[in-house]
Formats: C-alpha cells, sequence, structure tokens
C-alpha cells in the first residue's frame, strides 16, 4: 500500500485493534500494512461470491457487510449473519484450499475493506502458530455449522 505516513500509522492502530491480531509482533503488523491493499463497495455489491476461486483475506474497516449462504430446499441464498468494523472474512477458502462458502455482500454505500492476499496471508498466519490453531478451529466450526445448515 502506498500512503503517507499518517495513514499508515491509522492502519497500524486500527489493525492492533483487531481481536485476531492483538497479539502479532509489531514488525509483522508493520509488515501487512505494507502489503495492504484498500477495496470500497457499495451497497448491494457482492464482495465474495460462493463457489469462486478465492486469494484474498478481508478486514472491514468501514460499514458492514452480510453472509449469505445455498441451503438445501431454498431458492434464495438465505442470510446468515452481518459483520461489521473489526470484523474479517475470507478465511476459509484460503485455510480448507477449496472455493468460497459463501456471498459476502456489502449493506452500506461506501464499505471499506483491507484486503490481504494469499501469500500475505500465509506468511501472517503460517508462522505465528497460536493465530494458525485460532483460525482452523474456527473453519471447522464453521464447515459444521454449514452442515447443520444443510448447505449444498
Ligand atoms: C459460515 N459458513 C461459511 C462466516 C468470518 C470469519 C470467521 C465467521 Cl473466523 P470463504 C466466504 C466467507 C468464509 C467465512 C465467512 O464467509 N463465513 C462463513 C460462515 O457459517 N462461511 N462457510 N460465517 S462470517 C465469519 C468466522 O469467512 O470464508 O473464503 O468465503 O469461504
Amino acid at each position: 500500500m502506498k500512503s503517507t505516513q499518517a495513514t499508515q500509522e491509522e492502519y497500524f492502530s486500527f489493525l492492533r485493534s483487531v481481536s485476531l491480531l492483538r497479539d502479532l509482533p509489531e514488525e509483522k503488523l508493520s509488515k501487512i500494512v505494507d502489503c495492504l491493499e484498500i477495496d470500497y463497495f457499495d451497497k448491494g455489491e457482492y464482495i465474495i461470491r460462493e463457489g469462486e476461486e478465492g486469494n484474498t483475506f478481508f478486514i472491514i474497516a468501514k460499514g458492514e457487510v452480510c453472509v449469505t449462504q445455498t441451503t438445501e430446499g431454498c431458492t434464495e441464498p438465505r442470510e446468515i449473519k452481518t459483520l461489521g468494523v473489526g470484523d474479517y472474512f475470507g478465511e476459509k477458502a484460503l485455510i480448507s484450499e477449496d472455493v468460497r462458502s459463501a456471498n459476502i455482500i456489502s449493506t452500506e454505500n461506501d464499505t471499506q475493506c483491507l484486503v490481504v492476499d494469499r501469500d500475505n496471508f500465509n506468511q501472517m498466519v503460517g508462522t505465528y502458530e497460536e493465530l494458525q490453531a485460532y483460525l482452523k478451529e474456527y473453519v471447522e466450526e464453521l464447515s459444521r455449522c454449514d452442515v447443520r445448515r444443510n448447505v449444498k
């Protein structure tokens, strides 16, 4: 990410406030800031589509998104939760080496997401065992939720 010093510092302290990244070493966090992209989405815009390949991890910096999924016996994808500032998504496709398992749709204009690509995600998570274990467990729990929900 090319940006001013002030912006870099803003992102640094924002990322520090994200629970997942709370204990990440200083230099790791700075590295993430250096390679961040920022994406902007309007209301109704798809950030992630179920079934597509995905190579990115997202952290919401502004706005709100909803998570929807296609379930057995329903024609329309079903809304399963909403996520807001400081929440993240997109880790499952990266960790499970699978396609995207849900839709993520912006529910506000000017939703802003910090985007981390697969390489940087692996660097962030891979070298930090606790984080890796935590996410792996979370992703397994999501799969169990999917089964209970009768996801196709
Ligand atoms: C759910 N089932 C599935 C959420 C975000 C982060 C964490 C929950 Cl640690 P992806 C689609 C994304 C997926 C998840 C997110 O949607 N998601 C869920 C569920 O019940 N996915 N399959 N709830 S919000 C959420 C926990 O991030 O990652 O790359 O894309 O498959």
